[in-house]
């Protein structure tokens, strides 16, 4: 094979995948995303139950994506069990983690810990959850009791996934609880999950000062329909700023984009408070023009039609699957923050119950991440969404984005086609032409190809 045909990955590249709590530990029952299930918003009817069954085996996954040869694994802790009571703490629930952290590290998987993922705990949800500023306290305490608990046996911390998600989904779609519609409320809550990580920052900065400290972010392209509509692109740019730029700008100087910025108070001690930019990306959303959508800034989103998509879910579709949108966001977010900091790809993955669309998908985005490396983006971990199968919000067991198959009444794994895939990327660390033609021939010429083919469109 001629060296030319091998892309490969910086040494100690972290390779690994992206977990939750809620979506694979099983037994949540404390917090408000139980809740708004009982109260009958799963639109598959499902329940999350047992999940994955991580509270009781989560090492026998460990395994497997150990025997993936992945090198890293991202998981979350459920801030409802270790304070299940406001200001009372369950030190078996910190014990548990404990004896999780130090299966990875048994298993030379190193542990990237979200310390929140949508859910609050109960008595939290009482007080007005993120929505009141003062209540960003209590998430502090929390972190710090966490840290100081925690900080022998990891060093990489997320304090939030996914922000504008939490805000947007919640309070102005209203498909995440507490189901609110609300513009201002919208921006409010991310305005004070913001600051509650850069406290959550120094907080652990001073505990463990040589701990990588970050947060990230949903990073999703509006693109408009006809670029040369001057409605569809000003619909489409202030879709994308609402939703991908504004968090981002906030965390970097503390002040949001207009129009948010006008009306929220800037955020205190920002800059400065992160190690590495986490960057989640999924998908892109086409934008025309509307003016029946002013809440929506009179733009309409669809999938791109004709385009390769995910498997769609109940309340929304998952949407077009784009590769070449990853380079376009990370290019950004380096020149956003000025190359200030590393980035990792703290999620990216595709529902896909039948695996026919993954392996392709999947080496196409990789391809394109190497690409921006080799183009000077320094990004320093893949984190794929996600291991197992696992309970997928509002949409339940619906979506399907798993390596690995999961039955969730018989609990049994039947790894996918992607999983040996995957596993055989990460151990090159690289991207090899025998990978290529094993698992997507098709795509040989477009990323081996010596013209720009990867920058089109992708036939995945
Ligand atoms: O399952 C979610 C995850 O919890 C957050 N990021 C997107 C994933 C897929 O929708």
């Amino acid at each position: 094979m001629s060296q030319q045909h091998v892309l490969r990955f910086p040494p100690g590249f972290l390779w690994g995948t992206a977990s939750a709590a809620y979506q694979c530990e099983g037994g949540n029952t404390n917090n408000q995303w139980y809740r708004w299930e009982q109260e009958g918003h799963i639109l598959s009817g499902d329940t999350c139950g047992q999940a994955a069954d991580w509270w009781e085996h989560a090492e026998h996954d460990f395994l497997l994506a150990e025997q993936m040869e992945n090198n890293a694994l991202r998981l979350s802790l459920e801030w409802s069990r270790i304070e299940p009571v406001e200001g009372q703490w369950d030190s078996t629930a910190l014990e548990r983690y404990r004896a999780m952290l130090l299966d990875l590290r048994r298993l030379h998987l190193t542990p990237v810990v979200t310390l929140h993922h949508f859910t609050d705990p109960l008595w939290f949800t009482e007080r007005g959850g993120f929505a009141h500023g003062e209540n960003v306290r209590f998430f502090i305490r929390y972190v710090q009791h966490v840290v100081a608990a925690l900080q022998d046996v990891n060093s990489f911390w997320i304090t939030f996934n996914e922000p504008n998600v939490y805000a947007f989904q919640g309070y102005l779609m209203g498909v995440f609880p507490p189901g609110e519609k609300d513009l201002v409320r919208t921006f409010q809550v991310l305005r004070n999950l913001m600051q509650a990580h850069v406290e959550a920052f120094y907080a652990i900065r001073t505990i463990r000062p040589q701990a990588q400290i970050g947060y990230c972010l949903h990073y999703r392209l509006f693109d408009p329909a006809n670029s040369l509509s001057l409605l569809d692109r000003s619909a489409a740019s202030i879709q994308e700023n609402m939703f991908t730029w504004s968090a981002l700008q906030a965390g970097e100087t503390g002040r949001f984009t207009f129009p948010a910025g006008r009306v929220l108070s800037p955020l205190v001690h920002a800059a400065g408070a992160r190690d590495y930019h986490g960057v989640n990306y999924y998908t892109r959303e086409i934008v025309s023009f509307d003016p029946r959508r002013p809440a929506e800034a009179f733009g309409r989103r669809f999938v791109r039609p004709g385009s390769v998509r995910n498997d769609d879910g109940l309340s929304d579709s998952f949407g077009e699957i784009y590769p070449w949108g990853l380079y376009r966001i990370l290019k950004s977010v380096y020149q956003r923050t000025r190359g200030n900091k590393p980035l990792y790809i703290t999620e990216n993955g595709f529902s896909d119950r039948l695996d026919d669309r993954r392996p392709a998908a999947l080496l196409a985005h990789l391809a394109v991440l190497q690409r921006a490396i080799q183009d000077g983006i320094p990004v320093r971990g893949y984190f794929h969404w996600t291991l197992v199968d696992n309970f997928e919000w509002n949409d339940g067991w619906y979506v399907r984005f798993g390596l690995i198959e999961l039955d969730p009444v018989t609990q049994k794994r039947t790894p996918r086609r992607s999983a040996s895939m995957f596993g055989e990327i990460c151990q090159a660390n690289a991207i090899t032409e025998a990978i290529v033609e094993r698992y997507a021939p098709e795509l040989n010429n477009i990323i081996f190809g010596t013209t720009d083919a990867l920058s089109r469109q992708i036939p995945v």
